[in-house]
């Protein structure tokens, strides 16, 4: 049994009954005795922290893979191994890594994935590819557009016409107080972990700061000419808020190639729902007869732009799955080489 004084000091990092079972449930008896839990709290270009019972250590050295938020054992200052993970947010190793079919883990052990979008620079469907990315981690998205304040007033609107089912909130830190804010914190309450997604520049390090009352973290200008941010948060880092949970900052992404695609249907929970109406159970929502998804369009019920990005996520993620999973690959070679046989048949069944 751990003392309540080191759970309770484990507490400001998201330490849970759900994390004492998880550590309960490991083997005790084949641990060193003075084994004790953490949480990683900062990785930066492989240096990682943890934070324990007492405060921070690191770098912490040990061969185990772990991301941001992952909960370890430790002696010293050396990892012994992870707790398993409840959820892990990943997305595809990025083309340059070399890797093709790496996954790379940005952040464990996340209940709730902010995904942020500014209002000066709003593209809803990157937005909606980091919904379902924040669906496949195990946690459940909350979408934040960030700098309300420079919204035109239809920012919102649309977001919450695209993202139906998903929960959208705005947030800005100008003026006196800011808002929204208040909103986020009662999401990320005591024992619940947060993790920032989104494009460089969005506000992210801007809205820890804010929730912990503190310029902790380095914020940076979006370039002059195009509003894009200039990647100025380079580590990924867990930090406490006063009074609440866990929130896990990250560089801003420019890529986010989905790993798997199992909850695509979680994203549009909508569209699936109107789905089971087609009257074709392989509907593709394009020109089929009795389709009920483009019946719901032109009703004015479902927002035209949802199937699109859902249709352009659904090819982007077969492409990734062909890419991944050598038998799906296989299967996709044969029913192109099938079609393109019988293309040429029909080439020479012709007179002309
Ligand atoms: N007008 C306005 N500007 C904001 C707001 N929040 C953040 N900003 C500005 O947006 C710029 C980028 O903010 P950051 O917090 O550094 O953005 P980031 O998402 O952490 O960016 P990376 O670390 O590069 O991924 C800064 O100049 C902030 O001052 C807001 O609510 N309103
Ligand atoms: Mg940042
Ligand atoms: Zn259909």
């Amino acid at each position: 049994m751990l003392p309540a004084t080191e759970t309770a000091a484990l507490a400001p990092y998201g330490w849970s009954e759900r994390v004492q079972t998880l550590w309960n449930d490991i083997d005790v008896g084949a641990l060193p005795t003075r084994a004790r839990p953490g949480r990683v709290v900062r990785i930066e270009r492989g240096v990682r922290e943890v934070a324990d019972a007492s405060g921070t250590v690191g770098p912490a050295s040990g061969n185990t893979a772990v991301a941001v938020g992952d909960w370890v054992c430790l002696t010293g200052t050396r990892v012994l191994c992870a707790l398993p993970r409840w959820s892990a947010l990943a997305r595809m190793g990025p083309a340059d890594s070399g890797s093709t079919a790496g996954v790379q883990v940005l952040a464990a052990n996340v209940d709730v994935v902010v995904v942020t979008a500014p209002a000066d620079r709003l593209h809803v469907s990157r937005v909606e590819r980091e919904v379902a990315v924040a669906w496949e981690s195990g946690g459940r998205p909350l979408v934040v557009l960030t700098k309300a304040d420079l919204d035109n007033g239809s920012g919102l609107a649309s977001l919450r016409s695209r993202l139906a089912g998903t929960e959208v909130i705005a947030t800005s830190v100008r003026g006196s107080e800011g808002s929204g804010l208040a909103e986020l914190r009662h999401v990320l309450a005591a024992g619940v972990t947060g993790a920032l997604l989104g494009p460089s520049g969005a506000g992210k390090s801007t809205l820890v700061n804010a929730l912990l009352g503190d310029d902790v973290l380095r914020t940076g200008a979006t370039r002059a000419g195009d509003g894009r941010g200039r990647h100025t948060t380079t580590s990924r880092r867990l930090l406490c808020i006063p009074g609440g949970g866990a929130l896990i900052d990250m560089p801003g992404l420019r890529s986010l190639a989905m790993a798997g695609a199992r909850h695509l249907d979680s994203a549009f929970a909508d569209i699936d729902e109107l789905a089971r109406g087609c009257r074709f159970s392989d509907c593709r929502h394009g020109t089929e007869p009795g389709c009920a998804v483009r019946a719901a369009i032109a009703a004015g019920t479902l927002d035209a732009g949802r199937l699109a990005g859902f249709t352009k996520l659904g090819r982007e993620l077969a492409a990734e799955r062909r890419r991944s999973d050598p038998l799906a690959a296989r299967e996709a070679r044969r029913r192109y080489s099938r079609r393109s046989r019988d293309a040429r048949r029909n080439d020479k069944r012709r007179p002309w």
